[in-house]
């Protein structure tokens, strides 16, 4: 540890949890030192909404590639390269084709993404192009990308790296360890965005095998939300065409459904979903309130909580963890747009400054 707190040795989620993980001594680990986020408390934002109780934001934003989906992707790089796969593809909204991408390139092997096209935010797009992965548009939505992904996996000669490989959700469970390791138990509830639902089942996973080892004494209410035009578990039923502000959760089909209605059911928890104006005023809000960008899939969880508060359903004192699963950078369009500002531009005297100011 320094001064700060911050642990400079931090090996990456690998080598951190290898006791939990489906590696061995031998393995080569394919690593950009993914893990390890903040957690970090927003007593601001909790006052904003009304509410009285602890919640601490799990910022995935600070991973590698500013996504959570690094945790699983040093996992599916490791083991492609440990089958001696030369090539990997993935269907993403954005994503899981950056995370891949930058992987796929520190690991020398060939990466292949399909994006649904029209669909992706631009600084998602900006990474898979600029780490080098083929970058394919399919005209139709991510649940077409991944039928054909699935397809493309059928026959033998790519590496699928969606979570529907199941090291994906290995990886991913790490999130839930390192929350538990820094609160030194588990949370009362555990908000995050629910698109393919790989994550809320790694989650919940994560949860229930740190309880298993006896690390920690209780277990949270898992709470997933989906986005109002994309909300096929709330439904019952797959979402033809599914639409929302929130690009990253603009899903349809997911992969993890059932996980998702376990975790929630098993848990006590639930899965909602909030409608796109309720996810801009989060967004909006947890920026103004507390200096912390995230992208507006993230948001969702937020408005659940902000439903759940004005319902009464959450107690005092309760602790709460949310994942914000992306950073707001990925998406600086949406940002700019519902920012409701645009630059004051003045001719360059201080007169001209002072006179906007507005102090
Ligand atoms: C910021 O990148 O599915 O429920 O292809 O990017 O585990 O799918 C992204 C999903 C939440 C939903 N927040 O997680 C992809 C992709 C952000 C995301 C989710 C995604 P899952």
């Amino acid at each position: 540890m320094n001064s700060n707190g911050t642990d400079r040795s931090w090996p990456g989620v690998i080598r951190r949890y290898a006791k939990y993980l489906p590696v061995t001594e031998s393995t080569r680990v394919v690593t950009l030192m993914e893990g390890n986020t903040p957690l970090i408390p927003v007593p601001g934002f909790v006052k904003a909404i009304g509410g009285n109780f602890d919640l601490r934001l799990k910022y995935e934003a600070m991973n590698p590639t500013c996504s959570f989906k690094d945790r699983g992707m040093t996992m599916a790089i490791t083991t492609a390269v440990a089958r001696g796969a030369k090539t990997v593809v993935c269907a993403s909204t954005g994503n899981t084709s950056a995370s891949a991408a930058a992987y796929s390139a520190r690991a020398g092997l060939r990466c292949v993404v399909l994006l649904p096209e029209g669909k992706i935010a631009h600084g998602k797009l900006s990474q898979a192009l600029l780490y080098g992965a083929t970058t394919v548009s399919v005209r139709g939505n991510f649940d077409d990308a991944l039928r054909i992904v699935r397809e493309l996996g059928e026959t033998g000669l790519v590496e699928v790296v969606n979570s529907i490989n199941p090291v994906r959700i290995e990886g991913q469970k790490t999130a839930a360890f390192e929350i538990c390791d820094t609160l030194g138990d588990a949370p009362d509830f555990h908000f995050l965005p629910v698109g393919n639902a790989g994550n809320i089942t790694a989650y919940w996973r994560g949860f229930r095998e740190y309880q298993a080892e006896g690390i920690i004494r209780r277990l949270p209410r898992m709470m997933g939300w989906q986005a109002a035009g994309a909300d096929p578990i709330v439904q019952g039923h797959p979402i033809q065409h599914p639409e929302t502000v929130a690009t990253a959760i603009q899903i349809g089909n997911p992969a993890s459904w059932g996980g998702a209605v376990e975790a929630a059911r098993d848990s006590g928890g639930l899965i909602g979903s909030v409608s796109d104006e309720e996810i801009l005023f989060a967004y909006k809000l947890l920026a103004r309130t507390e200096g912390i960008m995230v992208e507006p899939a993230c948001a969702a969880p937020l408005a659940g909580l902000i439903r759940c508060v004005r319902a009464g359903e959450i107690p005092e004192g309760s602790v709460i963890s949310a994942t914000m699963t992306g950073h707001g950078l990925k998406d600086p369009d949406t940002a700019i747009r519902v920012s409701g500002f645009q630059p004051l531009v003045v001719a360059a005297t201080r007169e001209a400054v002072l006179a906007v100011m507005g102090v």
